[in-house]
């Protein structure tokens, strides 16, 4: 099976090219590419786009419309994904406090849903507070926060520490990731789980519900 077409929609994504990736995803898809295989070519590409911005051969609007491209792509194979039986279990997702970044949370969210978990999604930016406020509320199994930079991972710990200074520590389990984040800062945070990306998240997610 020739992979060009991945290739272009690859290329369609960095060089922020909206009017074609809806074709081409279906083009994809009708080659026989499986959704999830679409997907990990949209990730690869927002990560070619993230070392062009390190080096500074791209600028924040550019990456906006990468951005916003891998989001029309995605919306447009999330139809195509098997959706497995509802009722899991319950999840809160959001990124946490100080980060905008959406992508990879949103992606994470998804991929539960339609592996069968409720999934109540806080957003962006969200305030330690504000994560109780849902534990409180909602009383998930699993909570899960994503942090995309260096300098806002430590609100992953603060939330932790949070919830074990109210007592509800042992109530909920935490999964934690992100870019920057790794299995070492789980565990140094007192997370009970790591996961790369969003399928890894999904299995993850299921074996702890088991575990609780
Ligand atoms: Co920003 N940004 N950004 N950005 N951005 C990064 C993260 C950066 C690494 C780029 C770089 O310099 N190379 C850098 C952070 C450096 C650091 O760590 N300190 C950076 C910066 C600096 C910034 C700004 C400060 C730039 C500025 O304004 N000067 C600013 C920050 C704003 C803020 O948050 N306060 C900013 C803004 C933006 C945009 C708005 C332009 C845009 C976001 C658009 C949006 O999300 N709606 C953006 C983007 C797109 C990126 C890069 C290029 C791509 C991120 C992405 O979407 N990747 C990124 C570079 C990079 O990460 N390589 C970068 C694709 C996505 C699928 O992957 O989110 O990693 P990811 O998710 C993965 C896994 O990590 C995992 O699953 C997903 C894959 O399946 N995962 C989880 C994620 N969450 C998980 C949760 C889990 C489990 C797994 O359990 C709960």
């Amino acid at each position: 099976m020739s992979s060009s077409i991945l290739n272009e929609l690859k290329n369609c994504i960095i060089n922020g090219d909206t009017d074609k990736i809806e074709e081409i995803v279906r083009k994809a898809l009708n080659q026989g590419f499986k959704p999830e295989e679409i997907i990990n070519k949209g990730i690869e590409a927002m990560n070619i786009v993230g070392e062009m911005f390190e080096k500074g051969e791209v600028f924040i609007p550019e990456v906006m419309i990468a951005a916003e491209v891998f989001k029309k792509m995605f919306e447009t194979v999330k139809p195509y994904l098997k959706t497995e039986v509802k009722g899991k279990g319950r999840v809160v997702i959001g990124t946490v406090e100080g980060d905008i970044h959406s992508i990879g949370k949103d992606l994470v969210a998804t991929m539960l849903q339609i592996a069968g978990f409720e999934v109540i999604d806080l957003g962006v930016d969200v305030s330690t507070e504000k994560f109780i406020e849902a534990i409180e509320k909602y009383k998930p199994d699993v909570l899960g926060m994503s942090a995309l930079m260096t300098t806002t991972m430590i609100n992953q710990r603060k939330v932790i520490e949070e919830l074990k200074k109210r007592g509800l520590r042992n109530k909920v389990k935490v999964i934690v990731g992100g870019a920057p984040v790794t299995e070492e800062w789980a565990r140094e945070i007192g997370a009970d789980a790591y996961a790369k990306d969003a399928f890894e998240a999904v299995r993850i997610v299921e074996r702890l519900i088991k575990e609780r």
